[in-house]
């Protein structure tokens, strides 16, 4: 059995929107983190971050919401969401992959707390640089590998939903506006949302 350890309105949103794109049975278990159910020693055990997402698959636990996205590509390899070992468009699936969590969450950060940090020291270069880059990686699309949806678009496309629409740390661009408008009308999208928004 495949359970989701999540909480409405986190970053698990983009782990409820995988496996809704996977399709294959999974149940979800909600943690309260308003009243501190992540501290508990059970759920602990699982993420000693006391962060949710968490994933329990057989045997597995993972946990950060990136990881859980990698692996439940890998462990599904029917959904076509990554390519193959080998396969040369890896090279750029992983890099948007590992910029979600390495470049926009932290320019994101950044933006908000208002710390200055060089462009050299800061491993995101700067918080206009990541949208700069960003708005190229999306002029063509229609996804970040070109006409294949992978879960690199669900790390991206989830990142851009938070921070242009959801907390406003982004200015809208055009390419950000489609992109985003594309993801949401994914039924996988559109079945996370309502999931989420019910709690
Ligand atoms: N790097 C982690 C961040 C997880 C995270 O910060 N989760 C927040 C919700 S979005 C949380 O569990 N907060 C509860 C707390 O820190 O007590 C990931 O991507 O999964």
């Amino acid at each position: 059995m495949t359970t989701l350890y999540w909480a409405p309105q986190t970053r698990s949103f983009r782990t409820l929107w995988m496996l809704e794109e996977i399709g294959a049975p999974y149940e979800r278990m909600r943690i309260d983190i308003r009243a501190g159910a992540q501290a508990e020693p059970s759920f602990r055990a699982i993420n000693p971050m006391m962060k949710v997402p968490a994933l329990v698959d057989g045997a597995a636990m993972v946990a950060e919401s990136g990881a859980i996205v990698a692996y439940l590509a890998e462990r599904h390899p029917e959904a076509g969401l990554a390519p193959a070992l080998g396969d040369a468009a890896r090279g750029r699936y992983l890099q948007w992959m590992f910029f979600s969590g390495g470049c926009v969450e932290p320019a994101y950060a950044q933006k908000v707390t208002g710390q200055s940090l060089g462009t050299s020291t800061a491993g995101w270069g700067s918080f206009d640089r990541v949208l700069d880059v960003l708005d190229a990686a999306l002029a063509t699309g229609p996804w970040l590998l070109g006409d294949r949806f992978t879960a690199a678009d669900v790390m991206i496309g989830s990142d851009l939903h938070f921070g242009v629409e959801l907390f406003k740390i982004v200015e809208p661009r055009p390419s950000f506006e489609a992109y985003i408008a594309r993801c949401k009308a994914r039924p996988a999208f559109q079945r996370a949302e309502a999931i989420d928004a019910a709690g």
